[in-house]
């Protein structure tokens, strides 16, 4: 086991650490021996309304902040993704050591949120109006504004990722944030507001409140002072947090949310490679993703074999110890978690899958749950239809392509999809039938800086990542000014 130096585990508002108000505090689990690894001040309404307040100040029309010149928010953002890169080994250890993840994978997707910074920091002075040739004696141009205070609510399952696809537009827009990290992983995301401090951000435009869902996300929730707030987690909270933007105050939001992507083989496809793009895209970070590709379906010429191979290469994946080099899959994020999963496997047997890979949990401490590949699955069965956030495929045989199409949407979600195959027109067609944010061809789960990223349906509202990211950020103001067509 490594040990890893725990640096930070108050609250952090107006760039100080703070115990909360009530002077609780909860612990965070290691996932791969369930013992606790530190307890972190426990945030609530209380420390929300006064991080609010922080980020309202921050705010203030002649604040530090909101007079800096863009092209200096874009210079703290590139100094923030400096202080990244140089923490990187660090805050890879820290975030395998609280969620879970092979070191390697964080390592990646830490290195990748320093891009992200360095991509929106060069918006931060290219946030453009318009001027627009209006009806009447009019000059017309357009303002583009930040949106203001605003509330990030983020997922356990990416937690640097996530932060991160929060504040570098929103920082680049102008804005200033409340954040609420998942209280499995309060870890990572404490120490990227130590970051942000260092980087010269001004107090109060960044604060981390850890803490639970119903009372700190609550809070942050129904707060009337959040103009906008961001979310990723389950449909089931996205609906709340909608329910409250809308009884509160109207708040602007972003949802990104679950899924239950369909990958679609077809027979001209080379089926290694296939079911290798198919493994990769279900089993990634254990399955707990929001893109995962669950249902796996295949034209039946090539099934018995894709079926075989894909059997194979899931009882290869190495799982174990996240230090490990070689570890492709660590334990799922917590107990809930892992139980929910277990209670699916079990349910997909019931149900009349055949378990043909895994099927059991691994070994008897931690929450490792082995690679399970389900055949002959069915759509009306439950591992087909709900989100399992497991480390388990679903292998669905078909014949047609009007038939697979209407199989693939026929869901309440509508996040990720792909298609593997030769055919360019088949290929073509699938992208523009099948009703998803992101569609992979002969690819799986390609997710870049410069490219939106969100859901149709029940997966989400809004986009988050290239332009389409900072717009959510983004209030935008019309200005006439009255203007004669022929001089007076
Ligand atoms: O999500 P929750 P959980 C899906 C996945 C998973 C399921 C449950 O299917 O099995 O959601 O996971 C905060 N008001 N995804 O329980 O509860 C919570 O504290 C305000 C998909 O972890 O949605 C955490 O910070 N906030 C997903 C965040 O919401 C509330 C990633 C997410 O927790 C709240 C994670 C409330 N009432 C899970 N209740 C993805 N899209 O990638 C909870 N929260």
């Amino acid at each position: 086991m490594v040990k890893v130096d725990i640096k930070y585990t108050k609250l952090f508002i107006n760039n100080e650490w703070v115990d909360s108000v009530s002077k609780k505090t909860f612990p965070t689990i290691n996932p791969q021996d369930e013992s606790v690894i530190t307890h972190v001040a426990e945030g609530d309404k209380a420390d929300i309304d006064i991080a609010v307040a922080a980020a309202k100040k921050a705010f203030h029309r002649y604040s530090e902040w909101r007079t800096l010149d863009a092209s200096q928010r874009g210079r703290l953002l590139l100094k923030i993704a400096d202080l990244i890169e140089r923490d990187y080994k660090y805050i890879s250890e820290l975030e395998t050591l609280d969620n879970g993840k092979p070191v390697k994978q964080a390592e990646g997707e830490i290195l990748w949120s320093a891009t992200i910074f360095r991509y929106y920091a060069g918006k931060a002075d290219k946030i453009l109006g318009s001027t627009i040739p209006a009806d009447g004696e009019v000059l017309t141009l357009t303002l583009k504004e930040p949106v203001g205070v605003c509330g990030a609510i983020l997922p356990w399952n990416y937690p640097i990722p996530m932060i991160v696809w929060k504040i570098a537009p929103a920082l680049a827009a102008g804005c200033t944030l409340v954040i609420k990290p998942a209280e499995q992983t309060p870890l990572t995301a404490l120490y990227v507001g130590a970051l942000i401090k260092e980087a010269g951000v001004p107090a109060g435009v960044v604060n981390i409140v850890p803490g639970y869902g119903p009372t700190a996300g609550g809070a942050l929730t129904h707060h009337p002072d959040v103009d906008k707030i961001a979310f990723t987690g389950s449909t089931e909270v996205g609906r709340i947090i909608m329910n409250a933007a809308a009884a509160v105050n109207l708040k602007r939001i972003t949802l990104e949310l679950g899924g239950k992507s369909a990958l679609v083989v077809f027979n001209d496809a080379d089926v290694d490679k296939a079911a290798d793009i198919a493994h990769r895209a279900a089993f990634a970070n254990a399955g707990q993703c929001c893109v995962a590709a669950t249902r796996t379906y295949v034209q039946s010429g090539i099934y018995d074999k894709f079926v075989a191979k894909a059997a194979e290469i899931a009882k290869k994946r190495s799982v174990g110890n996240p230090y490990d080099e070689g570890t492709q899959q660590g334990p799922q994020i917590d107990n809930d978690m892992f139980t929910k999963v277990m209670n699916y496997i079990k349910a997909g047997k019931a149900e009349g899958a055949k378990c043909i890979a895994g099927g059991d949990r691994q070994g008897k401490v931690g929450y490792f749950v082995q690679p399970t590949v389900f055949a002959d699955v069915k759509d009306d069965m439950k591992i087909a239809r709900e989100e399992i956030f497991g480390p388990v495929q679903s292998i669905l045989k078909f014949e047609t392509f009007e038939e697979v199409v209407d199989r693939a949407n026929d869901s309440n979600y509508g996040l990720g999809a792909g298609v593997i195959t030769n055919d360019v027109t088949t290929a073509l067609s699938f992208i523009r039938h099948v009703r998803a944010g992101s569609v992979w061809v002969n690819t799986y789960e390609h997710v870049t800086t410069q490219t939106p990223f969100g859901g149709f349906k029940e997966s989400g509202i809004g986009r988050e990542l290239g332009e389409e990211g900072i717009t959510q950020y983004l209030e935008h103001k019309t200005v006439s000014f009255n203007l004669p067509k022929k001089p007076l």
